[in-house]
């Protein structure tokens, strides 16, 4: 029996899902996807400055490996080029349905089916893979009086075009990695530009690079070449960068270096006492990037720390008065605990996702649900990084249901035990014990209750060896 497999999303998650089936010769797949085209987040963020701070040769599938990558650091429209490049080498697009939404999945007991309702209609798929990302839905704040600004106003991941920067006045609210990646680019051209910082982030130098023609020649030309550099950038990260940002031995020497990367490019002793975090390095997601701070020195540059009141007509209230602004860019981050929140996914038994998830989003190794039979999840809840290629992850992920098909074709439906996740439970908590993020910030990585639903605890190598095959004793089948 060939599964028939519907995935959401065309974003890494999906793609990757996606090509590994058409590698399978397994073409019983629809990708569902809501926008108009693939890449998922590097299809919604094109702000200014948009890019990744995982160095592109491994921020890319392990199969298709790109020589050509211009950048140590990728910005969006290479990565996005290599996303769609990727759909279309690999052959998905026949089967990939745009401008689709999927709003509903329920199983249907008596068939052993799942029926996907999207905005085009219904269809059953023995199998639903979730590729919806974690960054995929804008979060803005709840400030009042939001309506009434009389300028130009949109989130980061929502950039309109339309707008021109240049001799206006921008207010940016929010200091994450999206607001450190646009304010230096809307600082050169605006007339001034306040930043709104509530809470301030480690920062940390980007090394970035230019591959010239010479270097892209010779990874082209000696694949061992970069295939060596890329494992060198993964052995970086889990042997330095991982211990770093969990609060291990290599979190001193990273701290040391963001303070003096604070030193040395921000001169004045008031602004870098507001730029100075009072929280452990790492417990937030830090900032990498060598050109925010700088941006935040210009004369045309204001961090104001005031508290936010109001949005007036003309500008931003704070507790110390009016800042005017002809528009706000929004660069407040993402809904990021609700994972599958925008579709009404309902399981065996009538048991609907949202309750289950009520006090916080859990599956088993961050893919399966008990409740939920042939239902996968890639970049799941406790899988999202803070120090290495996500990219990574969720081909561990798809190789993991690639495993899982031959064993639903032959004996059903699968569903994990809720035993087997009762003990992942319980190991996940004990090493999340460990992790600096429940130190005392607030952060994307937590619900609202303050429980880690986010981030993986571990390294990913110890990720790639518990998915490596799916345990048939972690499962019940319907046969
Ligand atoms: O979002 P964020 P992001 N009033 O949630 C502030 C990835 N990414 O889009 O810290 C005032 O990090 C909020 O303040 P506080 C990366 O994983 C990667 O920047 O909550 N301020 C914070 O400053 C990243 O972590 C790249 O006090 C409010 C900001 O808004 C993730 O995406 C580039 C507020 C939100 O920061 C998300 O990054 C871009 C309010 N009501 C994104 N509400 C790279 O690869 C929120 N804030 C470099």
């Amino acid at each position: 029996m060939r599964p028939n497999i519907a995935i959401i999303g065309a974003g890494f998650g999906g793609l990757c899902m996606a090509i590994q089936l058409e590698k399978a010769g397994i073409r019983s797949y629809t990708i569902f996807e809501k926008g108009d085209n693939v890449g998922g987040t590097w299809r919604d963020n094109t702000y200014p400055g948009a890019g990744c701070d995982i160095p592109s040769h491994l921020y890319s599938f392990s199969f298709e490996k790109y020589s050509s990558w211009t950048r140590r650091f990728p910005e969006q429209p290479e990565i996005l080029g290599y996303l769609e490049r990727c759909a279309d080498k690999y052959g998905v697009r026949p089967r990939l349905r745009l401008n689709t939404t999927v709003v509903a999945a329920t199983f249907e007991e008596s068939l052993g089916k799942w029926r996907v309702r999207t905005t085009a209609g219904d269809e059953l798929f023995d199998v639903v893979v979730s590729a919806v990302g974690q960054l995929n839905r804008p979060q803005l704040p709840d400030i009042p009086g939001m309506s009434t600004f009389d300028g130009a106003a949109f989130h980061s991941a929502r950039w309109d075009h339309s707008f021109d920067p240049t001799g206006r006045r921008v207010a940016v609210i929010g200091s994450g990695s999206s607001a450190a990646q646009l304010i230096p680019k809307v600082a050169e051209v605006a007339d001034h530009l306040d930043v709104f910082q509530r809470t301030p982030n480690w920062v940390i130098p980007k090394a970035d690079a230019v591959f010239g023609p010479g270097a892209r020649t010779a990874f082209r030309r000696v694949p061992f070449l970069q295939r060596a550099y890329r494992e060198w950038i993964y052995r970086y990260a889990e042997g330095t960068l991982y211990p770093a940002l969990s609060g291990g031995w290599s979190s001193g020497p990273l701290r040391k270096r963001a303070l003096e990367h604070l030193r040395d490019q921000v001169p004045d002793p008031l602004l870098r006492a507001k730029l100075t975090p009072d929280y452990p390095i790492g417990c937030k997601r830090v900032v990498a990037d060598s050109k925010f701070y700088p941006a935040l020195t210009r004369p045309n540059v204001d961090v104001v720390t005031d508290r936010i009141t109001r949005i007036v007509p003309g500008g931003v209230q704070t507790a110390a008065g009016l800042r005017e602004a002809d528009a706000i860019v929004y660069a407040t981050g993402f809904e990021t605990s609700g994972f599958l929140a925008s579709i009404q996914v309902i399981g065996r038994g009538d048991r609907h996702l949202a309750e289950e998830w009520k006090d916080g989003a859990e599956a088993y190794l961050g893919i399966a649900v008990p409740h939920f039979p042939n239902l996968f999840l890639l970049y799941g809840p406790n899988t999202n990084l803070g120090h290495s290629s996500i990219v990574f992850m969720i081909e561990c992920q798809v190789r993991y249901i690639m495993g899982c098909l031959p064993q639903l074709a032959a004996r059903g439906p699968m569903e994990v035990r809720p035993e087997t996740m009762a003990t992942w439970r319980q190991n996940l908590e004990a090493a999340m014990g460990r992790m600096v993020w429940q130190a005392g910030c607030t952060s994307w990585y937590k619900n609202a209750a303050g429980r880690v639903t986010n981030n993986w605890p571990g390294t990913t190598t110890a990720y790639r060896r518990i998915t490596r095959a799916p345990r048939p004793d972690a499962f019940q089948f319907a046969r």
